[in-house]
C-alpha cells in the first residue's frame, strides 16, 4: 500500500491547508463544549456534490449542539473555478446572554482571499466580560487588512477581516481563531439561562433575526452559490441552513 502526496490530494478535491487546518481547530474544540448533541440536519443538505464545467463540487456540513448554543454549524466546500470555502457558524440560544461566533475562509485558485472572525453581539454590544477578554488579546498585524462591506455593521470592534499572504500569517490567524473560541468557551461554562419569556431572552432571539437577516445580504455567498446549482436552490440552502429564522425561545 502506497499513500497518495498531499499535491494529488489537492487535485483531487482536497482543501486548502488553512481551511483543513482551521476546520480541525474548529472540531477539536466542538469536544469540549457543555452537553454537545447532534443536530438534525437535512440528509439532501448535509452532503452535496456535483460538477461545474468539469470540476468537482462538493459541500459538507456538520452540525451539533450544546448547552447555551442552539446550533453548531461547520461548512467546507468547494465550488467550482477552484473556490473553497469553510462557512462557521455557532448560534446562540436566545436564553444565554451569549454572542454569534462566525468565521469565513474564501480560497481561490491564486490563494486565500478573505480570512474572517468575530465574536458578534445580538444586542448593541458585547457583554463586558467578552469585550474585555477580546480587548486583552495580543495584537497581530496581517500585511491586508480588508474593509468590511456595509451589512458587515452586525460584527464587533474586534472583528479580524483579512487576507494572510503568507503561512506564517495563515497560522496567525488559525491561532486568533482559537482565541476567540477560547472566549466564547469560557463564557458559554459560566452562562445561565433565562426563563424563555424573560424580556432579555426576547431582546436577543430578535437580535439574532437581525444578525441573521444582515448576513443574507452578502451577495456574495449567494452569487457563489446560484452559480454552481441554481437560483431557487441557493435561495432554500441560505434560508433553511446556513441562515434560517432562529426558533422562537
Ligand atoms: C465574502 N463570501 C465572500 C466571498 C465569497 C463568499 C465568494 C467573496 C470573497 C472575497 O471578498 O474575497 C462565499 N461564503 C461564501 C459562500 C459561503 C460562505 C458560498 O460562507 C457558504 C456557503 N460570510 C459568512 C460568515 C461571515 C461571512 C459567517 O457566511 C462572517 C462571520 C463574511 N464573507 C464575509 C465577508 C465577506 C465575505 C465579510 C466580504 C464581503 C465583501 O467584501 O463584500
Amino acid at each position: 500500500m502506497s499513500s497518495a502526496p498531499s499535491s494529488a490530494a489537492a487535485n483531487s478535491g482536497g482543501l486548502h491547508p488553512l481551511v483543513d487546518a482551521l476546520a480541525e481547530r474548529i472540531r477539536d474544540h466542538w469536544q469540549h463544549l457543555p452537553e454537545l448533541a447532534p443536530l438534525a440536519v437535512d440528509p439532501e443538505l448535509e452532503a452535496i456534490s456535483g460538477s461545474l464545467d468539469g470540476e468537482a463540487l462538493f459541500i459538507r456540513n456538520e452540525l451539533r449542539r450544546c448547552r447555551g448554543l442552539r446550533k453548531l454549524h461547520l461548512e467546507t466546500a468547494r465550488l467550482g473555478a477552484g473556490l473553497q470555502i469553510l462557512h462557521c457558524v455557532f448560534f446562540p440560544d436566545p436564553r444565554y446572554d451569549l454572542p454569534v461566533f462566525g468565521a469565513d475562509i474564501v480560497a481561490g485558485p491564486a490563494g486565500v482571499s478573505a480570512a474572517i472572525v468575530d465574536l458578534s453581539p445580538v444586542l448593541s454590544e458585547l457583554p463586558a466580560g467578552i469585550a474585555a477578554a477580546l480587548a486583552a488579546r495580543p495584537k497581530r498585524s496581517y500585511g491586508l487588512e480588508r474593509q468590511l462591506p456595509a451589512w458587515g455593521s452586525i460584527f464587533s470592534p474586534h472583528v479580524r477581516f483579512v487576507r494572510p499572504s503568507s503561512s506564517e500569517e495563515e497560522a496567525a490567524f488559525i491561532e486568533e481563531v482559537g482565541e476567540f473560541l477560547q472566549v466564547l468557551s469560557a463564557a458559554v461554562q459560566l452562562a445561565e439561562a433565562q426563563p424563555p419569556d424573560h424580556p432579555s431572552t426576547l431582546e436577543r432571539w430578535h437580535g439574532q433575526g437581525r444578525y441573521c437577516k444582515q448576513q443574507k445580504q452578502n451577495d456574495k455567498t449567494r452569487r457563489v452559490l446560484e452559480k454552481a446549482f441554481n437560483p431557487a436552490w441557493a435561495e432554500r440552502y441560505i434560508e433553511e441552513l446556513l441562515f434560517d429564522d432562529p426558533p422562537a425561545p
